[in-house]
């Protein structure tokens, strides 16, 4: 018996000892991982709380406002070459058609109105982007059906195209290459003027993207060294709510900025606008009126003003000098803020 079993012991004690080693190191190998993913979390967090941190020491200072003589101002949007603003006037229901809406100038040195009527015969103007080819600057405007072009340097429509089946075009913008795309809100499109079919006269605006999950697109801007269109979103017109999506210009895909109402806004977003280097985005929201500074990498945003008057339309960027300039529609001006870091 007893020799048996101290034969026995050492035995046991093997797969003892074995076993004990293969828990301990799964054990140490366990709290190796979870040391490291804490610190990854960790690193993570700072980086968060320090762009969050960033986005919030911004300022802004009021530069100027417009006399309250526009109608219903939409959309600004700054031509560097001609150093001037371009405010839209819908002037009346924003899906009427009563071509009573019209284009004015604006000087981005102290908000006088250089020109109150400088386009005239739209009917609910809104989005606009200009395009300069080197050889000529154009206007483009979405109105409600149509997006029309305007030679900046005559002041004169040359073209009126029309969206198919487009029913609230809202943002227009242009990538640097020169295709157009137009936002339209109720139908959840994405319409697109492609540059190459122009060279060979077929001018026609196609649907280029047409999705629920664009959930009411308004505002549009093309990050064009990441090949991606940013769309602030408004939701249903009924009852605005909606975030930031972000939608790949080569295969189409759709995501969200960050997590909406937690690194991204949500709200009935109106307009977008980048800074030069592409990190923070500027957006409002029209019935909150409020404007917010967004991460680009979407993991953070703040709130930078609230106005506390709705209607804070599609904001214009002035980038050398870092100024946003904010249309508010119902107030029938327009204000100026530099950002101040
Ligand atoms: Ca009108
Ligand atoms: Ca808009």
């Amino acid at each position: 018996m007893l020799s048996a079993n101290t034969r026995r012991y050492p035995l046991k004690s093997v797969v003892l000892v074995s076993l004990f080693l293969l828990a301990a190191s799964g054990l140490i190998l366990f709290l190796g991982i979870s040391i490291n993913m804490n610190n990854n979390n960790k690193a993570q967090a700072q980086e968060q709380q320090q762009q969050q941190q960033e986005v919030g020491q911004t300022k802004i200072n009021e530069l100027w406002e417009t006399p309250a003589d526009l109608k219903n101002p939409e959309s600004v949007v700054y031509a560097p070459k001609q150093d001037v603003l371009f405010v839209s006037n819908i002037d009346g229901k924003p899906d009427q058609k009563d071509q009573n809406g019209f284009i004015s100038k604006v000087s981005p040195v102290n908000g006088s109105i250089v020109e109150l009527n400088w386009i005239t015969g739209l009917n609910a103007p809104k989005g606009m982007a200009v395009y300069d080819n080197g050889s000529s600057s154009k206007l483009y405007v979405s109105d409600i059906t149509d997006l029309v072009e305007i030679d900046i340097e005559s002041g004169k429509i040359i073209n009126r195209f029309n969206a198919p089946g487009s029913a609230f075009l809202n943002d227009v913008v242009s990538d640097d290459q020169g295709n157009i795309y137009v936002s339209d809100t109720i139908t959840n499109t994405i319409y697109k003027q492609d540059v190459n079919a122009k060279d060979s006269n077929n001018t026609s605006l196609q649907v280029w993207l047409q999705s629920p999950q664009l959930e009411g697109p308004n505002g549009l801007h093309v990050d064009n060294t990441k090949n991606r269109l940013i769309v602030a979103s408004l939701g249903d017109m009924s009852k605005p709510g909606a975030g930031i999506e972000v939608v790949d210009l080569g295969n189409k895909k759709i995501s969200s900025l960050g997590e909406e109402n937690t690194t991204s806004p949500f709200g009935g977003l109106d307009g977008i606008e980048s800074d030069a280097k592409e990190i923070r985005y500027y957006v409002t929201d029209n019935p909150a009126g409020k404007i917010f500074i967004v991460n680009a990498n979407g993991t953070g945003y703040t709130n930078l003003v609230d106005l506390h008057t709705s209607g804070t339309a599609d904001l214009g960027f002035i980038p050398n000098q870092n100024v946003i300039v904010i249309p508010l529609m119902q107030d029938n001006k327009v204000v100026a803020y530099k950002l101040v870091e």
